[in-house]
């Protein structure tokens, strides 16, 4: 009979600590020599994202697109999270991401990381690796975080939503500032050229579009009726539906709390931000955002 390791875990909330400059929890750095010594390989697909900017969303797109005709068993019997292994992740005893990834059978290997772009392993950059970084306006990124840490027990205690609010602002949330976050991976893009940059906003507009643009970056040609078939699966209701890609496998979410799958929507942020946050918060905005190349929709 096999044990659920998470069973004898003692998983609790924990405190944020400054990690070379970056805000993080010890989940995500106890592991680092390994991290860092990770050794990519050049046809491994790194989906990089700032928390809850559509990383689920991204990772069964890829998934469907490389391995849904070869492998359907696949979709049925593992979760997208042991498909698309969490690099930096390590929750010991169960384990690390960089075991998961390690021991991918498949090929390309489909890889997550939160990780600011200048903590990612050198060997992606060294294999030339493609990235696909997904990136979501602040305000409804920083509501589903919100929601998200309510949810998870391995997360910092949130707080109201006016002091998480504030905190999101100062950069104190795990793995550190949005606004260094998205600039920061903008800025690779400029000399990096096989980042394929998206927008979660973009997506929610037209799925099969986004879906176009990622088959042209990673050299895909797949058939209308296969294309037809990924945009349906990957839309909210149906992620939402399935077991695979709804997160109820995971054992640190408590969904009693919210759904993973909570909204999926531009604009959820108005139901959060009273008038008086919102004109602090663009205030702020402005100033920390001065690379006007980089711009985000909170509308659609
Ligand atoms: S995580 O924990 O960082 O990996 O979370 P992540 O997957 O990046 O983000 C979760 C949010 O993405 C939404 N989501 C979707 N929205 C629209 N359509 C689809 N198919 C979809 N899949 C995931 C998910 O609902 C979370 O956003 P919120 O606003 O909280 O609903």
């Amino acid at each position: 009979m096999s044990v659920d390791p998470y069973k004898k875990l003692d998983i609790r909330r924990t405190q944020l600590f400054d990690f070379h400059g970056v805000s993080m929890t010890h989940y995500f750095t106890d592991n680092w020599e390994n991290v860092q010594n990770f050794q990519a390989r050049p046809d491994d697909i790194l989906i990089a994202t700032y928390p809850k900017a559509g990383t689920t969303w991204v990772s069964y797109i890829l998934d469907l697109l490389y391995f849904g005709q070869t492998s359907p068993e696949r979709q049925t019997s593992i979760p997208i999270i042991d498909r698309v292994p969490f690099l930096e992740k390590t929750i010991l005893p169960v384990g690390s991401g960089v075991d998961l990834a390690n021991n991918l059978p498949t090929s390309p290997r489909l890889i997550k990381t939160h990780l600011p772009v200048q903590f990612v392993p050198k060997s992606f950059w060294e294999q030339s690796c493609r990235v696909v970084y997904v990136a979501r306006n602040a305000k409804d990124n920083v509501v589903s975080y919100f929601h998200f840490d309510r949810m998870t027990q391995i997360q910092p205690e949130p707080g109201d939503w006016s002091s998480y609010l504030h905190r999101f602002m100062e950069g104190k949330m795990v793995f550190g500032s949005w606004y260094d976050h998205v600039n920061g991976w903008w800025k690779k893009k400029q000399t990096y050229s096989k980042i394929h940059y998206m927008f979660f906003e973009d997506m929610v507009e037209d799925t099969g579009r986004e879906i176009d643009k990622l088959c042209c970056f990673l050299g895909l040609s797949p058939s209308a009726e296969e294309k037809k078939q990924i945009t349906g699966r990957v839309q909210f209701d149906n992620m939402k539906k399935n077991d695979m890609t709804n997160q109820s496998t995971n054992p640190i979410l408590d969904f009693k709390i919210s759904p993973f799958m909570r909204k999926g929507k531009v604009g959820d942020w108005k139901n959060h931000f009273t008038v008086a946050q919102n004109e602090e918060f663009d205030e702020d905005y402005k100033k920390k955002m001065k690379d006007l190349s980089l711009q985000f929709r909170t509308v659609i």
